[in-house]
């Protein structure tokens, strides 16, 4: 092993002497402590076009934007290879994988094991959270991938700042990550919460190999909200502007893939002159009791890992704009002047294109051209609706939360919890339908609580109890919210048009969370009252929004049903309160019923 040709820029000892250890496992021939400056950039960027690890794209059209085709087997989160290695089963509960962790650092040890010969180790330290903030952490990955580093400085604040910030301590996430053969039966992600490290191996794709990500904001981080009193959330976080100039926070949990960059980068529809929405955050939110009894949010990411596909001037024009200039496209599709394509892109569909895998690929083949989980990684700077808020250490005031889910029955466009209690069993209950319509059947729901379960580092009933008891903390708490953009008619149609349009749901929110408009009380929330949605200008039907906000206590009654199932599968540690309160709504139910 030979050392990088300058001595490392850091001289924290715990740092130093765990860098040592790492490499004499891994064994790379090279060691490049990352500093996050503009020429390292250039430097990495060059190597990876040289060694085929990123396309140039067309400069003009897409300047400082590169494209990444990750190997096939290799395009998204692996959730039956990611760990919780805890000491004991229990500690990570029933909805996580476990492994012991000396039977998991055994086992991935024995895959580092000279692992990096013949290549570089980039020492990443950045920090998730504004600089400087009490709420931010400071992290450093080593990884024998470019692609990483590259990443990381744009979705994260990397290099020397994040040591300036560590300075002698001893408290950073220790991350390791060697690419392997991206086989994946030698693939596993595995975090030691009690440690606060993470070792990933056998994969380069987004989720698994960018640590301060979801490994460390999320599962490190849901962990360490639990021990230290905060909140770690897949929540997006926006500011509401009104043409008067008054701002409102909120930030929304909806599962992956199911519309929170979307919704954090939206553009009001006309009918909303002088409404103006900025973004904070468009993935994870680290929310935190302030002085005054509020919850504050800081976004601990600086850049956006986003869907590419269905990105378009029609469904989010701000992302259109973040993803023109100094982005990496991973596994989206190629057209023959160097332009990125995608499914649902604007304009005509090009008639030749090299697809994701990098063959040639025409407008009558059947094979998508992107891959659907093709995404985009843009440096926040670069969105035209970020908010000014975005970095600043001491987070902004939340005065909702919301919680969506992909339902296509049951859950009406928008209901408000009672209180804290009822807000918890919201969250508690997201999900996204399988294909109902399929079976004739009412739909398998696939239970994703608070969007967390691929993401909550500890027992999910120990995570539900932990939100109950912050309501003791949080004196004067956001209001919260369930939202649903997309329930689908009979023939399977999405009854609510989405996207902008979802502005005057949260007008909605914003009034009731400020007190100043109305609602009618239904059994399981409060609703707009006829007229309380504002939908001038809205072209469809009434009826067709009368389905999206119905309530049929016939699929409520299915609902409650599976909701006890799922609880079951959280066995002791479901809190009393939870179960109590779905079965109190399955008694109110049936009183409606008995009373005809
Ligand atoms: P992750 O990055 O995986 O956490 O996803 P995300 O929650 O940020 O989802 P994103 O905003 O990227 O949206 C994913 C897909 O949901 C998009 O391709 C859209 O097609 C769809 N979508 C987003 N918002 C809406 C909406 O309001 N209505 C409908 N029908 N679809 C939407
Ligand atoms: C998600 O799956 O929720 C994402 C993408 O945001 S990843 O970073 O891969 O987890
Ligand atoms: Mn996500």
């Amino acid at each position: 092993m030979t050392s990088s040709p300058s001595a490392p820029p850091s001289t924290n000892q715990h740092l130093l002497s765990w860098v040592t250890e790492m490499a004499q496992l891994t064994k790379p021939d090279h060691i490049v402590w990352c500093d996050g400056t503009e020429a390292e950039k250039q430097r990495f960027t060059e190597l990876s076009v040289k060694e085929g690890i990123l396309e140039p794209l067309n400069a003009e059209k897409l300047p400082g934007c590169f494209l990444h085709r990750s190997n096939p087997n290799d395009v998204a989160r692996v959730e039956h290879l990611t760990f919780i290695c805890t000491p004991t089963k229990e500690e990570a509960g029933p909805t996580n994988n476990w492994m012991a962790p000396k039977d998991a650092y055994d086992k991935l040890g024995k895959l580092f094991d000279g692992s990096m010969k013949g290549r570089t180790m980039y020492v990443i330290p950045y920090v998730m959270g504004p600089l400087g903030s009490p709420m931010s952490k400071v992290g450093v990955e080593l990884t024998d991938s470019v692609y990483v580093a590259l990443n990381m400085r744009i979705m994260t604040r990397m290099g020397k700042a994040a040591l300036d910030m560590l300075g002698a301590s001893n408290d950073f996430n220790r991350g390791l990550h060697c690419t392997l053969d991206v086989n994946p039966e030698r693939r596993f992600i595995c975090h030691f919460p009690q440690d606060n490290t993470i070792w990933s191996v056998g994969s380069g794709y987004g989720g698994n190999v960018l640590l301060g990500k979801k490994c460390l904001a999320l599962r490190i981080g849901s962990y360490l909200g639990k021990k230290e009193g905060w909140l770690a959330e897949h929540m997006l976080i926006l500011g509401v502007e009104s043409p008067e100039g008054e701002m409102t926070y909120v930030a929304a949990a909806f599962p992956s893939a199911c519309g929170k960059t979307n919704f954090a980068m939206m553009i009001p529809p006309k009918r909303f002159k002088g409404w103006k929405i900025w973004t904070v955050g468009d993935d994870i939110a680290w929310m935190r009791v302030g002085e005054d009894g509020r919850l504050f949010a800081v976004n601990p990411e600086f850049g956006y890992f986003g869907v590419a596909p269905g990105t378009s001037n029609e469904s989010n024009p701000n992302a259109v704009t973040t993803v023109s200039r100094d982005t990496i496209f991973t596994n989206v599709a190629k057209t023959p002047d160097g332009d990125v394509w995608w499914e649902g892109k604007d304009g005509p569909i090009p008639p030749e294109l090299i697809d994701w895998k990098g063959q040639p690929w025409s407008s009558k083949s059947t094979e998508k051209a992107a891959h659907p989980n093709s995404r985009f990684t843009a440096p926040a700077q670069n969105n035209p609706a970020l908010s000014k808020f975005y970095d600043d250490p001491a987070g902004v005031p939340i005065s909702a939360i919301i919680f969506g889910g992909r339902r296509a029955t049951t859950v009406p466009l928008v209901m408000q919890a009672f209180n804290w209690l009822n807000g918890v069993f919201f969250g508690s209950t997201l999900g996204s339908e399988t294909t109902a319509a399929a079976t004739g059947k009412v739909g398998v729901v696939r239970r994703d609580p608070f969007a967390m379960l691929p993401f909550c580092g500890y027992n999910m009933g120990e995570y539900f109890q932990h939100w109950l008891s912050m309501q003791s903390k949080i004196t004067n708490p956001p209001k919260i919210f369930l939202v649903n953009w997309f329930r689908k008619s009979k023939d399977g149609k999405f009854l609510w048009p989405g996207f902008g349009e979802n502005m005057r749901v949260l007008k909605w929110i914003v009034d009731r969370a400020r007190l100043r408009v109305g609602g009618q009380e239904t059994l399981f929330g409060w609703v707009p009252r006829a007229g309380d949605l504002d939908l001038s200008g809205l072209n469809i039907p009434s009826e067709q929004v009368d389905e999206a906000t119905n309530i049929d206590l016939a699929e409520w009654k299915n609902e409650l049903t599976s909701l006890d199932e799922f609880f079951g599968t959280i066995g002791d540690t479901m809190p009393k309160a939870l179960k109590l309160n779905r079965d109190l709504l399955l008694a109110r139910i049936e009183a409606v019923e008995a009373a005809g």
